[in-house]
């Protein structure tokens, strides 16, 4: 078949009816520990989504972790949810373009992280039934992304001034360290003296309160790109008052759940910019609605990561293709997390910093089957 009889008039993808929806879980060592305030992973336990139409397949990944300190979702509760409430929403339909999936998972309140995995394996399966790039279903305009890098809390300064080195050494735009109270103004002072104007920015993913937040304000004067998710995880107004005390800008992570809170954000003035990851607000047609509130508001927004393997990678480096993703991500190298990873080829960082959107159908790298069954640690075939 040629390519244009695989489109509509309107150069829409055509209908696919769904015929199988599989749900994996998969257990993969990191490279190295990552340390938050929250805690300290050493391997990720990750669900993984595949979804099979007219001899198509999908792929999507849930970011939730196992366990409920980043989000109150976790990699069993997706599980419980997709596998009794979300794949049968899909599942023997007729699925005519995947922003519309989302709305057929609307009866279902909340579990996000459990729809963006379906949600989004259904985007790649009509990206690769169409024969084009992912980023070109989802309104990317740009061949390449700026990738930054995300460092934990390190054991010492010392050794956090040799990761930053070595990741500046490998490319990296931009540089975001974790912060949390005792770990803050030191290793930002430390990150100064050896780097200079690097762009630099921290993420506190929740540790502080307006009580404890004399660190945050001491470091207004070190010229950081911006401070994440100073306060806590459902708050808004406690940010717009800190905001109100800063020149350097709050960036929201996990307080902006959905667009109606991302909506409140911006008219309380809680943050002047947002990080987008599609796990967290349902997945990639709500990513799209979230770049394009914050588009309209002059809010600009970066991508940001959850450990994902190349799978849920892939389809971050084909959403921040979007034109507001104006600032580095937190999308960095596959070698970075796993290795090997279990797609090929591995997402990889040119010496300039940058990731190509990859050009193949579909998210645009290829499962090793292989590996991923190795990793199984169960799964899961629903059908019509
Ligand atoms: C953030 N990610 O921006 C998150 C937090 C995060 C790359 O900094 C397991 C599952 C471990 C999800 C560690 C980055 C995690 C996780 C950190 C999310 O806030
Ligand atoms: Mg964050």
């Amino acid at each position: 078949m040629t390519r244009a009889a695989r489109w509509n008039r309107r150069g829409e993808p055509r209908d696919v009816l769904i015929d199988a929806v599989e749900l994996r879980l998969v257990r993969l060592r990191l490279v190295r520990p990552f340390e938050t305030s929250f805690g300290r992973v050493e391997e990720r336990r990750i669900l993984l989504v595949r979804v099979d139409g007219e001899g198509a397949t999908g792929w999507g990944e849930c970011v939730a972790d196992v366990d409920p300190f980043y989000s109150a979702e976790t990699t069993h509760t997706c599980w419980h949810v997709l596998e009794s409430y979300l794949a049968s929403a899909v599942l023997g339909r007729r699925i005519g373009h995947p922003r519309e999936v989302g709305g057929a998972m609307r009866h279902v309140r909340g579990h996000s992280m459990a729809k963006a995995a379906l949600e989004m394996a259904a985007w790649d399966l009509a990206a690769r039934q169409a024969g084009v790039p992912l980023a070109a279903l989802l309104g990317g305009t740009r061949e390449a992304i700026a990738s930054g890098v995300s460092i934990g809390i390190q054991p010492s300064i010392g050794a956090l001034v040799e990761r930053v080195a070595a990741e500046l050494e490998a490319g990296y735009q931009r540089v975001k360290v974790k912060i949390k109270p005792g770990w803050d103004v030191e290793p930002v002072r430390a990150l100064r003296e050896r780097f200079g104007s690097l762009p630099l920015m921290v993420d506190a993913n929740a540790a502080y309160t307006l009580e404890t937040a004399d660190p945050l304000l001491a470091l207004d004067a070190a010229g950081l790109m911006m401070i994440e998710q100073p306060l806590d995880y459902d708050d808004l107004s406690d940010h717009a008052a800190l905001q109100a005390r800063l020149r350097t800008a709050i960036c929201l992570d996990e307080s902006i759940a959905s667009i109606a809170r991302a909506a409140d954000a911006m008219a309380l003035r809680a943050c002047r910019i947002v990080n987008i990851k599609p796990g967290r607000v349902g997945g990639h047609a709500a990513s799209i609605a979230l770049h394009d509130l914050c588009a309209a508001h002059g809010v600009p927004v970066w991508h940001g990561g959850m450990l994902e393997t190349g799978i849920g990678r892939a389809h971050n480096v084909h959403l921040a293709s979007l034109p507001n993703f104006s600032l580095p991500g937190d999308i960095a190298a596959s070698r970075r997390y796993f290795d090997p990873d279990v797609v090929e080829p591995p997402i990889e960082v040119r010496p300039d910093g940058t990731i190509p959107v990859p050009r193949g159908p579909g998210i645009g790298v290829e499962v090793v089957e292989e590996r991923l069954a190795r990793a199984t640690e169960a799964v899961v075939s629903l059908r019509a």
